[in-house]
């Protein structure tokens, strides 16, 4: 074959692929040829649908071309690589994404406009792929983007899920989900390749002789599912594409079709593997920071891993290197544990398959693996029974004994006597039921262990894995901040803002480069930059109302302070103290005289943000929210003083066009809940400022912008516990503010007050585990001085200025790097010239 490799070469550079001209005739040219031949269909029947798709198909092509020369080049360079294991990629939409990076937007824009169409409606067809639950799965989505950015050689591997995220609606100020079809139209960002691998499940383990007459142990089993990739193109910088490969479950033979079966008759049975097949990937579980503990996801978590563990030794083999390379060629990064199943796998394919000795094997295994543990919260951490584990996966559930076996060996001769500490590191849990403790197992397999924020980098070390980092010394465990992609959460988000800032800058280089923005400083006191920066600030709020009545039938007045609180729904992230201080606001407003009340700024107060299915409290909170509103709203005496939205189904691309439109955004979870939280990054970028506690990253942003420029309050994290413990013993002394609310919800305010009972015991009968009394005053207070400074223009529009000059830390470009350099020993590799064949 080699010798046509030269014409093959040739070929592919008088292709229309290789061809592509960028002015505005081509690109014409080219949707109208992708509506014809991928779409097959004719101008005579135009919808903004086909035609979205047919211009994805078009940008799709120049992708194409950057993805097979960048994939190319790091098969021909063999560098070292970087494999991110990631059960959720929250990828928001492609389209726009890839039009500015690779600098096409505005031909485009005229390109379509020729053709009768306006871009903006255009964008607004495109489904958002919603494989992720929250930040877990968006960081991995911005690491992504900043690895491409970098021509890092790191690809992801993923989950293909038929369903994503469940979509959710309110009805009678409920939460409402609906599944996620994501799938059913057309989707151009998915290039289905012909790699396979078979996984199996359940059986049993049998000794068997090696073509070496040695015995080896051996997992059998007639129950597999066919594991087949899809790549996801992630566009970069000059040329460069990264790759997102997910796995979607097929049947393994024949299509799943049992003809013997069908041909007497039984026709259930003569479909039922491709019913199994089908159902492994159907559905992202919707938890976010809790386990849900069923069979079916850890079977979609070992499905995950070993495909793509197996992807990966076979793109190893194929250099023909000794195994003992093989983590000078390879890094698994985990995110969080879900992925953890990998570490067995690995070992498994080495010492089973590919007959290593065992500890040579694990020498590998743990020079090969790092791990990220994205939460502290106890209800998050992952454990597996192990009678469903022996069942699911008998061969690694054995690999996980005796690695365990193996590590309390080593911990007890470092420790010798101390049974307590075997107990507390063992990775099986002695309870009943007994369970794998899959961060420990994390742990156990890995060189390198971060947080996500100083904080919580720290709490990690304090409270999760105290016995380990004594064992295993403290340079195991280190800090690596979170960061967002300012591609995406500035550049894209936001074309007013990136403009002045490029005007001003003088260049586009801060993009690339984010610290840059800290030049931004020094215009912060002029009045005439003030006036350039809130301009574009209020336009994007104009840009949120239109949002809001055309999805709520609301009208808001974009004057009015908008304060915005969007994330999932959970108790530690207190959506439940921003309502309550909404009805406090509310009540003060109606004791005050008209005069009074105009002195105070009129606010909107914008929620957002999915619970799980499961989580009734959770979805009380919605409710509640949702009532609030039909009376505040619907109160003439408060008219706009105080307005409350719930945007429903919120989502990146909803994030978009939310997050440049605050003024002022609240990350208020209890102290030392929140792991990092990546949503206040975006806002502060943006020029907003934040309402925050003392926890994850809110601390670091602290650090960067000045104290000045930010509303921290409350209780500290290393307070919480004794807190905790008196209200234990002394029960709950509730704020006198906090109970006047209270005591107006079950008033009957509003609604229905019996429905609110269990989320008001979770304050008074539950021992306010959360700490809302503890903080409803300081909260309260701050609130007072957001408004305060509301009312002072000028020194509003200063402080948002230095908010946004002060975010250079948090680029993922910054996040990348110290992964590569501090735990991946990658780098960059230089652009080559590599051939433009197809590769892997
Ligand atoms: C999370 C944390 O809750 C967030 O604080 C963090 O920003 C994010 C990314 O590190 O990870 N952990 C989790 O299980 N879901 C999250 O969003």
């Amino acid at each position: 074959q080699d010798e046509y490799l030269d014409q093959w070469g040739k070929a592919l550079e008088q292709s229309p692929l290789a061809n592509q001209q960028t002015d505005v005739a081509s690109l014409q040219a080219s949707i109208a040829y992708h509506m014809n031949a991928s779409l097959f269909r004719t101008q005579h029947n135009l919808e903004k649908v086909a035609v979205y798709q047919a211009l994805a198909h078009s940008m799709a092509d120049k992708l194409l071309l950057d993805w097979n020369r960048t994939q190319q080049r790091y098969r021909k360079d063999n560098p070292k690589r970087v494999y991110y294991l990631s059960m959720e990629f929250l990828l928001g939409r492609a389209l726009d994404n890839a039009m500015l990076a690779l600098h096409m937007k505005t031909a485009y824009q005229e390109a379509v406009q020729g053709l009768g169409f306006r871009l903006e409606d255009l964008l607004e067809q495109e489904r958002d792929p919603a494989l992720g639950n929250g930040g877990l799965g968006r960081l991995a989505a911005c690491y992504m983007d900043a690895a491409a950015a970098l021509d890092l050689p790191m690809w992801g591997y993923g989950l293909r899920y038929q369903y994503g995220l469940f979509r959710q609606s309110v009805q009678q100020g409920f939460q409402v989900e609906a599944p996620d079809d994501w799938l059913m139209r057309h989707h151009p960002w998915e290039f289905p390749r012909d790699i396979k691998y078979d996984v199996q499940f359940y059986g049993y383990v049998a000794t068997k002789m090696n073509d070496k007459g040695e015995s080896r142990l051996f997992w059998e089993s007639d129950h597999k599912i066919r594991a087949v990739a899809y790549d996801v193109p992630v566009p970069g910088k000059d040329g460069f594409c990264g790759n997102i490969r997910l796995w979607a479950s097929q049947p393994p033979h024949h299509g799943g079709f049992d003809l013997d079966a069908f041909n007497q008759g039984n026709y259930d049975q003569s479909i039922a593997s491709l019913k199994d097949a089908f159902l492994l990937t159907s559905v992202l579980y919707p938890n976010d920071n809790h386990q849900a503990g069923k069979e079916l996801r850890l079977k979609q978590e070992y499905f995950f891993v070993s495909a793509s563990v197996q992807d990966v030794v076979h793109r190893f083999k194929r250099y023909r290197c000794p195994w003992s390379e093989f983590p000078n060629k390879v890094a698994f990064q985990l995110n969080d544990t879900h992925p953890t199943l990998a570490i067995p796998e690995l070992q498994r394919i080495l010492v089973d398959v590919e007959g290593l000795a065992w500890d040579d094997a694990w020498d590998i295994v743990t020079r090969t693996f790092a791990f990220t543990n994205h939460t502290v919260l106890p209800e998050a951490l992952e454990k597996w029974p192990i009678y469903v584990m022996e069942k699911v996966l008998p061969r690694h559930m054995q690999i996980i004994y005796d690695l365990n076996l193996f590590f309390l060996q080593k911990v007890e001769e470092k420790f010798p006597g101390d049974r307590d500490l075997l107990n507390r590191v063992s990775i099986i849990e002695e309870a009943s039921p007994q369970q794998v403790r899959m961060a420990f197992l994390a742990v156990v397999g890995s060189h390198s262990v971060n947080g996500v924020a100083a904080l919580h980098s720290e709490l990690v070390v304090k409270e999760l894995f105290n016995d380990f980092s004594l064992y295993y010394g403290k340079d195991k465990f280190i800090n690596i901040t979170n960061g967002i992609s300012p591609r995406r959460w500035l550049y894209q988000a936001n074309p007013g803002l990136r403009d002045l800032i490029t005007h001003t800058l003088g260049s586009e280089d801060w993009v690339a480069d984010l610290p840059q923005l800290q030049k931004l400083a020094p215009f912060a006191d002029n009045l005439e930059f003030q006036q350039q920066w809130m301009a574009i600030k209020y336009a994007n709020k104009v840009r949120l109302t239109q949002w809001i009545r055309d999805d709520c039938g609301l009208t808001v007045d974009p004057r009015a302070l908008f304060d915005i609180q969007v994330k999932r729904m959970h108790e530690y992230k207190r959506q439940f103290l921003n309502i309550l201080g909404v009805i406090h606001r509310y009540r003060v407003l109606l004791q005050m005289s008209p005069e009074a009340r105009r002195r105070v700024p009129p606010r909107v107060v914008i929620f957002g943000g999915k619970a799980a299915p499961g989580y009734a409290i959770a979805k009380l909170v919605i409710k509640l929210i949702n009532s609030v509103a039909d009376v505040v709203n619907n109160d003439p005496v408060i008219d706009d003083h105080l307005k409350v939205v719930y945007l429903p189904d919120y989502n990146v691309s909803l994030a978009e066009k939310i997050v440049p439109a605050s003024d002022i955004s609240q990350h208020i979870s209890t102290a030392g809940t929140e792991a990092s939280g990546t949503s206040n990054m975006k806002f502060v970028i943006n020029g907003g400022l934040i309402l925050g506690t003392v926890d994850g990253a809110n601390i670091e942003i602290r650090d960067e912008i000045g104290e000045d420029n930010i509303f921290l309050f409350g209780t500290l994290a290393d307070q919480v516990a004794d807190i905790r413990h008196a209200q234990k013993y002394h029960g709950v002394l509730l704020d006198a503010n906090l109970q006047s609310v209270l005591d107006a919800i079950q008033a009957g305010v509003f609604g229905d007050a019996s429905i609110f009972n269990p989320l008001i015991d979770t304050l008074t009968y539950g021992g306010d585990f959360y700490l809302i009394s503890e903080d409803f005053d300081a909260y309260i207070k701050r609130q007072n001085d957001v408004d305060a400074l509301f009312l002072q223009k000028a020194a509003w529009a200063a402080k948002s200025i230095r908010c946004t000059a002060g975010m250079g830390f948090f680029s993922s470009d910054r996040s990348i790097g110290q992964y590569a350099s501090r735990i991946w020993k990658v780098d960059k590799t230089a652009l080559g010239n590599g051939s433009t064949s197809t590769a892997d």
